[in-house]
């Protein structure tokens, strides 16, 4: 990806929490810190899909900083710092072992096979041999969207028909990207099924079998979140790592509708390393989560 494309998907961050931004920053406008300022900032806050937690935990950091702050600038610089640190530091993945195995997880519609694609295309753009799996099977139209993907960035793909045992289908992935000697192996689930609990369960035994296939896989666990879905996208992230244990989140969507806050809300409260953010439909819409970047975002309009 060049600096160009990087700079615009980061302007189409911007964009996308424009509304959240100027919501912010207008309250920090004036020449004094006035103390009508705390309890505006908690309100607007929790606006953003933040969460009271969060709202509380970085005024409660400014405030301890009050005396050095003169100006509101100050104020809001100060809360930018206590938001940067609210995030855990994303394990630093080489994807030492090969195959690397992700297992892409997530309720319908979030962005799933979207994200994969994109994952998928960065990964073959840096060298990697890339194996996608169409494990969702529970719909025909999801192994033909992922086959779809697959063709137009040119990546091998192992399906089965509709219906097909998922577990099984993930099994076949792993072993044949095992002997075909691919660095990066990328999994696509179900986000539906007929119950919360077969969905759970089913991704439990995806799991258990992918580490049948191979000793140590899946290396990641990556949840897909809808940016748009507000603090229902903590309670899926909730739900999920409670099943089967959540390595990192993409938050998708942060293009469109998206107030924005929910990146922090999940850290704060999960503490799971958001790693990804979509911001679009295409296959480049995909930026490494960067909590500067992010936070200049949500508060600097
Ligand atoms: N604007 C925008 N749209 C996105 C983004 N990511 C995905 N979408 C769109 O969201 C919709 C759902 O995406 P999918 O990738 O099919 O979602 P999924 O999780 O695989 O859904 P299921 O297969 O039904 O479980 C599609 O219309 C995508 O184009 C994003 O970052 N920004
Ligand atoms: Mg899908």
């Amino acid at each position: 990806m060049t600096d160009n494309v990087r700079l615009s998907l980061f302007s189409r961050l911007k964009t996308g929490l424009k509304k959240t931004s100027s919501q912010i920053s207008s309250l920090f406008t004036g020449n004094h810190i006035d103390d009508n300022i705390w309890d505006e900032l908690h309100e607007r806050l929790i606006l953003t899909d933040a969460g009271a937690p969060v709202a509380e935990k970085l005024l409660e950091s400014a405030r301890k900083n009050r005396a050095a702050m003169k100006t509101p600038q100050n104020l809001l610089d100060e809360i930018k710092k206590q938001a940067v640190l609210l995030f855990p530091p994303l394990p630093t993945a080489k994807h030492e072992q090969k195959p690397w195995v992700i297992l892409v997880i997530g309720v319908n519609g979030s962005g799933k096979t979207t994200t994969i694609a994109k994952l998928a295309k960065r990964h073959k753009e840096n060298g990697k041999k890339v194996l996608l799996c169409a494990a969702d099977t529970f719909r025909a139209a999801a192994i033909e969207q992922l086959k779809g993907w697959a063709d137009r960035i040119g990546i091998p793909l192992v399906c089965q028909q509709e219906g097909s045992d998922p577990a099984a289908v993930a099994f076949d992935a792993v072993v044949s990207g095992c002997s075909g000697g691919k660095d990066i192996i990328i999994i696509d689930t179900a986000g539906r099924l007929h119950t919360k609990h077969n969905l759970m369960e089913e991704l439990k035994k995806i799991e258990r079998v992918i580490g049948k296939a191979n000793a140590g896989s899946p290396q990641e666990v990556l949840l897909v979140l809808d940016g748009t879905a507000g603090q229902n996208a903590l309670a899926q992230a909730k739900a999920f790592n409670e099943a089967i244990s959540v390595t990192s989140i993409v938050i998708t969507k942060l293009d469109g509708t998206a107030k924005g806050g929910i990146a922090m809300r999940i850290a704060k409260e999960i503490n799971i390393p958001v790693k990804y953010v979509g911001l679009g439909e295409q296959p480049d819409d995909l930026i490494l989560f960067d909590p500067e970047a992010y936070v200049e975002a949500v508060f600097s309009a």
